[in-house]
C-alpha cells in the first residue's frame, strides 16, 4: 500500500535532517491507545512490537500519564545535588516490589547496563579483593544490551560492534544456553560478575533450555561471582512473570530493570541489588544528572501500580499460551517456528520468492498489525499485556490472512 502524500513528507524530513542509523518500517504514527496505533491518516494498527516491550501497560495509560503530568507541572528536576520529595518514597516502593535493598536510579536501559557492570566490578574489587585492574565479567554470544562503547565491547553482533573499537577490555564472551562453558569460564578467580539476559530478545526470542537460568545461578553462587539479569525487555510482566528470572525462581544478586518501569512514557531505569553490593559504590563514584528526578520517580512508582492492579503478569501468561496455540495452527510453508513466552513470542518466516521478513511486516501494517522484523527471518509479536482475549484472537487471525496471501 502507498503512503500519503503527507506520511511521505514526514519520513522525507526525518531522511534529510535525522542520522541514518534506523531503517523504519514506512508507518507514521500519532496516536496511540491501550493496544492501538493510529498514523497520520488515520488508519489503525494493533501494536505487536510495544516500543520494544516498553509499552507493557499499553499506550498512554491514564494513570500513568496523570501520575507524570501532575509531577511534570509542580516539579520536573532537582538533579541529586538535592534531596527531592519524591524519590525516596519511589525508591522504598520499588525495592519492597521487588525484593532488595537498595536500588540505583538510571534513565536508559544502556545506562543501566553500564551501572550495573561498574557496581559488579567495585564490587570485584572491594569484596572479592580481585587484584587492581584484573576483573573480568562473562557475557554470552548474541546478547543485545544497548549501544555504548563498553556494552558493544560485548556484542558478538557486527552490525552493532564493527568499526567502534578499542574496545574495553576484561568482558568475555561465552555461547548462551551452556552451562558447561560457564563452568569453566568461572574457574578463573578473576571473574567478578555473569550478566546474562533471560531470553535474548534482539537474537530473535531465543528461550534457553529450561534449568538453565537456575543452574546458572548456581554456578556464580559456589564460584562467588554476581549473577546480573539483564531484565530490561523480559522484566515487568512481559513474559509470563514479574520477571523472566521467576520462572525458575531465582534471584539475581544485581537485577537490571528499564523499559517498562515507565510504561514507555519517559527513560526510567533501575539496578537492584542487596547492601553488600550496592553500597561499594560511595558518594561521587557514579550517578546521572537526570537519574531518580522527580517525573521518574512518579512515573516508575504509576506504571509498577498498574502492572499489579491489572494483573498483567498473570494476563501475559494465559494470553501467551492462547496466541501460541493459535499461531501453531497456522498452516503455511512459510511459517517455520513459533516460539516465546507469556507475550515475548517470535515466528521464524521462510524467505521466498525473494520475499523476506521483512515483506511480511509490510503485509501485516497493510492488514493493521504492526511488527518489526529482527534478522532478515524472525518477527516479533509483543504486545501490549493489556490486551484482551478477543484481541489477540483477532490479531492471530490478521498474521494467519496474511501468511496464507503472500
Ligand atoms: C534500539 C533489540 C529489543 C535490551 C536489553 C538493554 C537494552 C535493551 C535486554 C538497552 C534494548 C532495544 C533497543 C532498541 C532495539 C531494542 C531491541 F532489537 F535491539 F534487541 F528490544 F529487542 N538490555 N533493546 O533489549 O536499553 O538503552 O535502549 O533503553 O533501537 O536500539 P536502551
Amino acid at each position: 500500500m502507498k503512503n500519503s502524500k503527507k506520511a511521505e513528507r514526514l519520513m522525507q524530513i526525518e531522511a534529510d535532517f535525522g542520522a541514518h542509523n534506523y531503517h523504519p518500517l514506512p508507518v507514521v504514527l500519532e496516536k496511540g491507545k491501550g493496544v492501538f496505533l493510529w498514523d497520520v491518516n488515520g488508519k489503525k494498527y494493533f501494536d505487536f512490537l510495544s516500543a520494544y516491550s516498553a509499552v507493557n501497560q499499553g499506550h498512554c495509560h491514564p494513570a500513568i500519564v496523570k501520575a507524570m503530568t501532575r509531577q511534570a507541572s509542580k516539579l520536573a528536576l532537582t538533579s541529586r545535588a538535592f534531596y527531592n520529595d519524591s524519590l525516596g518514597e519511589y525508591e522504598r516502593y520499588i525495592t519492597d516490589y521487588f525484593g532488595y535493598d537498595k536500588v540505583l536510579p538510571m534513565n536508559t536501559g544502556a545506562e543501566a547496563v553500564e551501572t550495573a557492570l561498574k557496581l559488579c566490578r567495585k564490587w570485584g574489587y572491594l569484596k572479592k579483593k580481585i587484584t587492581e585492574n584484573k576483573a573480568r565479567i562473562i557475557a554470552c554470544t548474541g546478547n543485545f544490551h544497548g549501544r555504548t562503547i563498553s556494552i558493544v565491547s560485548m556484542s558478538s553482533d557486527p552490525d552493532a560492534r564493527n568499526g567502534y573499537g578499542p574496545y574495553t577490555p576484561g568482558i568475555e564472551l561465552i555461547p548462551y544456553n551452556d552451562l558447561a562453558a560457564l563452568k569453566k569460564a568461572l574457574e578463573d578467580s578473576n571473574v567478578a560478575g555473569f550478566i546474562v539476559e533471560p531470553i535474548q530478545g534482539e537474537a530473535g526470542v531465543v528461550v534457553p533450555d529450561k534449568g538453565y537460568l537456575r543452574g546458572a545461578a548456581e554456578l556464580c553462587s559456589k564460584a562467588n561471582v554476581l549473577f546480573i539479569a539483564d531484565e530490561v525487555q523480559t522484566g515487568i510482566a512481559r513474559t509470563g512473570k514479574m520477571l523472566a528470572c521467576d520462572h525458575e525462581k531465582i534471584r539475581p544478586d544485581i537485577l537490571i530493570l528499564g523499559k517498562a518501569l515507565s510504561g514507555g512514557m519517559y527513560p526510567v531505569s533501575a539496578v537492584l541489588a542487596d547492601d553488600h553490593i550496592m553500597l561499594c559504590i560511595k558518594p561521587n563514584e557514579h550517578g546521572s544528572t537526570f537519574g531518580g528526578n522527580p517525573i521518574a520517580a512518579r512515573t516508575g512508582m504509576a506504571a509498577l501500580e498498574v502492572v499489579k492492579k491489572e494483573k498483567l503478569a498473570q494476563k501475559a501468561e494465559v494470553l501467551g499460551e492462547i496466541f501460541r496455540k493459535e499461531l501453531r495452527k497456522i498452516e503455511s510453508v512459510r511459517l517455520q517456528d513459533v516460539r516465546g513466552k507469556g507475550l515475548l513470542n517470535a515466528i521464524v518466516i521462510k524467505p521466498m520468492k525473494g520475499k523476506t521478513a521483512w515483506d511480511v511486516c509490510l503485509a501485516l501494517r497493510d492488514n493493521g498489525l504492526l511488527a518489526k522484523p529482527t534478522h532478515d527471518h524472525i518477527i516479533r509479536l509483543a504486545p501490549p499485556l493489556v490486551i484482551t482475549k478477543k484481541q489477540i484472537l483477532k490479531a492471530a487471525k490478521i498474521i494467519r490472512r496474511t501468511l496464507k496471501n503472500m
